[in-house]
């Protein structure tokens, strides 16, 4: 009965280009641009609907209270008071990268046959560092279920994690054990390594993962350099398939050699530097697709539009698909809002492993759900924000308006 289940962050009402993410590049150019919340988190459902369309499992993860003035009081500040950079923050609706909430190891992996989860700490980014206490929150009412589910909190501060951005794995199906790859920086350059080394393994230690179905491998520094900020920039698996760009890790043969000892039936699609660069990579965000198995067999990439229109990396695409790989077919998604702060498809959803039945079923989705849940969004999601709004009252007051009536909605008022 287990089904790998993709849990999309809505996109929240304050969505907004504030330039936060020193390293993502998309982040820094899109820098004091009007953002379109209500576009931006109807993108989001429709990616989703398609993936329903598709017969995949779909679930939810529900956007943040905005501005978070508990925050902002243990800074001893409030929205009026706080700096620009400190309101941007407090206000960024940055919980809807999914991919960021947490590590998830599912039942065949781990020491008690329970599928476990650790919320990722986030805290190199101040926007992102008071995350978790609601993904916690989230969490335990979503997978609330003991017999199946462990959930743990974050990782000491002192080491950086940044969830399942940089965590693959690698089975002979969802449903079998399989070998999980954890993906850490060192040093990028001018730009921040986000995972430690530390983290991912005290998250390996956390969910009782088998030490010798665990790999810990180095991202290169030349991709953190080039903007690829986590592994899911640059690197992307699904089952037996790894899709990876040459140059994102530090030493591939060696990742690659591991690999093929762990799980001979490994399949490595890699992307050559001289077909596609990596500021192509980034640029287009070729590798933060959705690498996905049908449910009629076959796997299919869930790609973003900017794919298809970097001519190299559509090029090589193509060949790909018209070969004898594993990887049948192309998905092309539009959720530009997201991506102009450095989120693609795959950075909005979490994947899970488990059994639908054993998770609260307010928090997956169906067709009927969508339709709903795109109505409340049409109704109370700003539709523009502008960098000199975030001082206006009345945004934070919609702001809030609009989180109530989708939690109303979704009877999570719980959340509220
Ligand atoms: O953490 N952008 C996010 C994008 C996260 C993408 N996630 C994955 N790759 N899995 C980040 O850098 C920008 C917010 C701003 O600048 O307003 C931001 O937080």
């Amino acid at each position: 009965m287990l089904a790998e289940i993709n849990f999309d962050g809505i996109i929240g009402p304050s969505h907004n280009y504030a330039g936060l993410s020193h390293g993502n590049i998309a982040s820094t150019i899109h820098l004091g641009d009007t953002s379109y919340p209500r576009r931006a988190a109807l993108e989001g459902v429709a990616k989703m609907r398609a993936n329903v369309r598709r017969g995949l499992a779909q679930g939810i993860l529900l956007p943040h209270r905005r501005p978070n003035t508990d925050w902002l009081a243990t800074l001893q500040t409030d929205v009026a008071g706080a700096s620009e950079p400190l309101r941007a923050a407090a206000f960024s609706a940055s919980p809807m990268w999914a991919a960021n909430a947490a590590t998830v190891s599912p039942a065949p992996d781990t020491g008690d046959g329970r599928c476990h989860l650790t919320v990722a700490n986030l805290r190199t980014m101040a926007h992102r560092s008071h995350e978790w206490p609601e993904t916690l929150e989230q969490l335990k009412l979503a997978f609330a279920d003991q017999r199946h589910f462990e959930i743990h909190p974050p990782v000491w501060p002192a080491f950086g994690d940044e969830g399942a951005a940089n965590h693959m794995r690698l089975a002979p199906r969802h449903d079998a054990p399989g070998v999980e790859v954890f993906v850490y920086g060192v040093r990028g350059k001018a730009f921040p390594a986000r995972q430690h080394v530390e983290a991912s393994h005290a998250v390996a230690r956390f969910h009782g993962l088998d030490p010798d179905r665990t790999l810990f491998v180095q991202q290169s520094e030349t991709a953190i350099g080039a903007g690829a900020f986590h592994n899911d920039v640059v690197a992307v698996a699904n089952e037996t398939v790894l899709f990876a760009h040459e140059q994102a890790f530090d030493d591939r043969h060696a990742f690659h050699a591991d690999l093929r000892r762990l799980l001979p039936q490994v399949e490595i699609v890699e992307v050559p530097a001289d077909r596609v660069s990596l500021a192509d990579a980034v640029r287009s965000y070729l590798f933060n697709a959705q690498l996905v198995t049908l449910p009629e067999g076959g796997m299919a990439l869930i790609l973003p539009e900017e794919a298809r229109e970097t001519a190299p990396v559509w090029a090589w695409l193509q060949e790909m698909v018209a070969g004898n790989g594993p990887i049948r077919e192309l998905i092309v998604v539009d959720v530009r809002q997201s991506m102009a702060n450095g989120g693609g498809p795959a950075c909005l959803r979490l994947r899970v492993v488990a059994d639908p039945a054993t998770i609260d079923p307010r928090f997956l989705v169906d067709e009927a759900k969508l339709d709903r849940i795109a109505d409340c969004i049409e109704r109370h999601w700003p539709e523009a924000i502008a960098p000199a709004d975030l001082v206006d009252p009345a945004l934070a007051e919609q702001v809030v308006r609009a989180r109530a009536a989708l939690l109303d909605l979704l009877d999570l008022a719980v959340l509220a």
